[in-house]
């Protein structure tokens, strides 16, 4: 079977949209860090729209940072891949244009470095998943204990990090005369735009003090929130595609129709329209960041570890199970008192569209996807909203059973037996500290010791640790969803 290439375009199905543009005259004005599915699904789509409206400077250069896997997908392709928008029984195809390829950082950093330090660049974007920021993800400061990092701070020239490319361009840009380009960070992380800025920051001034003072005055590293569910591609979502197009398509992404990005309106250059794209900018990133992390994300995180012990494949198979279902409601209901709502955030609206956008069949989001590095997506996600709600001496039941169905996933097994390899970047040390605990309370008390997820004072509350020891008994006696039961009764 032959590839989707831009020779393919034309033989396309009608109904599938295709760039309308001419690929040649676009010029490389963002350079993406991490092109995993998520920035081809979002970010990228609304460069493609920019290009479609005619401002040609927004082509998106990708980069991986770890595998050649994406740039396998899609340099083949010309670069070009389908975004299917699936909605129930409705299917929505649509052809990106927008990325000029993809460069593999390890293999060639210093060429990375310059595509990022070339005076079309504007925009840095990246998508590096939480632990790709080198931050503790208590303090957020930089680990200089991480190998990558101490490789970095001896040459920058060849960084490894996303931290260090950023600097390492960054520094180019800087003997170059030219401006610091904008660095948006896209992931989940509370304060985005402030942690990267603090790792560039600390990472820079070790190496060279008067650019770290040059970025810190010139450059900008605005906050965003940035929400699409877009689960992983499966190989039968390719089949299904090559079936459709009869062409393959190995770099397509699928997602929701759903689709949200805030950015503060905080810019070193030049930028798209974004107002016009649909971008929402704003002065206040915080209140929304809040708002999605502690709700969709938090919520999602649960439904992850409750139906994944409880042998629940998908999203919407948990959400399908009424005792869940209530209990994401509960666990909304304890979250959302720890909101400042921004204007424009309706959130009982919100609540019933998250449900909704939960229970789209047509994506087969997997728990098991969502499961992953928890360690790096608890903090903001249920334990500083539990940690607020402590403060003011309201009651944390159910995102204490979030918290407990973390731990218990740490365990690497089910509920009917079976085991699996917990992916997370501090598994080993919740293996090492669950082998040594002889019971479900020592089980408990071990995990909460760890300081890079838990924060000392919350680890110290009794009535935290009671909650979250009463919600992992309630799990290992009767299971998940005799648990959420339990919370919602
Ligand atoms: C999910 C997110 O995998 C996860 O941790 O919670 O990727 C989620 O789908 C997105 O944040 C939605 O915007």
């Amino acid at each position: 079977m032959s590839r989707l290439n831009q020779a393919a375009l034309k033989g396309l199905p009608a109904d599938v949209a295709v760039p309308g543009y001419d690929r040649a005259q676009v010029k490389t004005g963002v350079v993406h860090l991490g092109i995993g599915a998520f920035h081809r699904a979002h970010q990228a789509v609304v460069f493609d729209d920019a290009i479609r409206r005619g401002d040609l400077r927004w082509g998106v250069l990708g980069a991986s940072l770890r595998s050649p896997d994406v740039r396998e997908q899609l340099n083949p392709q010309d670069s070009l891949y389908t975004l299917v928008v699936r909605d129930g029984s409705e299917e929505h195809l649509r052809v990106i244009g927008a990325c000029a390829g993809v460069m593999v950082g390890p293999e060639d950093p210093a060429a990375l470095v310059a595509a990022m330090a070339d005076a079309d660049v504007h925009i840095i974007t990246l998508t590096v998943t939480e632990k790709g920021y080198r931050l503790d993800p208590a303090t957020g400061d930089l680990l200089l204990s991480d190998a990558d990092v101490e490789g970095d701070l001896v040459d920058i020239a060849a960084p490894r990090t996303a931290p260090g490319f950023i600097v390492a361009a960054l520094r180019a840009r800087k003997a170059a005369g030219l401006k610091p380009f904008t660095v948006i960070s896209c992931d989940n992380l509370p304060h985005n735009g402030k942690r990267i800025r603090a790792g560039v920051i600390a990472m820079a001034r070790r190496i060279d003090p008067s650019l770290a003072d040059w970025i810190e005055a010139e450059g900008a590293f605005p906050q965003t929130m940035i929400d699409r569910i877009v689960p992983a591609t499966t190989p039968d979502d390719i089949g299904r595609l090559t079936t459709r197009l009869s062409v393959e398509d190995r770099g397509m992404v699928k997602a929701e129709p759903f689709t949200q990005w805030v950015i503060e309106d905080w810019f070193a250059g030049e930028r798209p329209d974004f107002a016009a794209l649909g971008v929402q900018l704003t002065d206040a990133v915080e209140p929304w960041e809040d708002a999605k992390l502690r709700l969709l994300n938090g919520a999602h995180s649960a439904i992850a570890y409750l139906g994944a012990l409880s042998g629940h494949e998908h999203v919407h198979e948990v959400v399908a199970v009424p005792a869940f279902r209530a209990y994401v409601e509960a666990l909304w209901d304890e979250a959302q008192t720890t909101l400042h709502p921004p204007s424009g955030l309706d959130i009982p609206a919100y609540r019933d569209a998250l449900m909704a956008r939960f229970s789209n069949a047509a994506l087969m989001h997997r728990t098991r996807q969502i499961a992953m590095d928890g360690s790096q997506k608890l903090p903001q996600r249920l334990l500083a909203g539990a940690a607020e709600r402590l403060a003011t001496g309201q009651g944390i039941d159910a995102i204490a059973l979030g918290v407990a169905a973390w731990m218990k996933w740490q365990s690497g097994g089910t509920e009917s037996g079976e085991t699996f390899v917990v992916d997370d970047p501090l598994a080993a040390r919740t293996a090492e500290l669950l082998a040594g605990a002889a019971d479900d309370q020592a089980r408990v008390s071990a995990l909460l010791s760890l300081s890079a997820v838990f924060p000392p004072a919350l680890a110290a509350d009794d009535r935290f640790a009671v909650a979250v020891t009463g919600a992992y008994l309630s799990l290992s006696r009767n299971g998940a969803i005799d648990a959420a039961i339990q919370v919602v009764d």
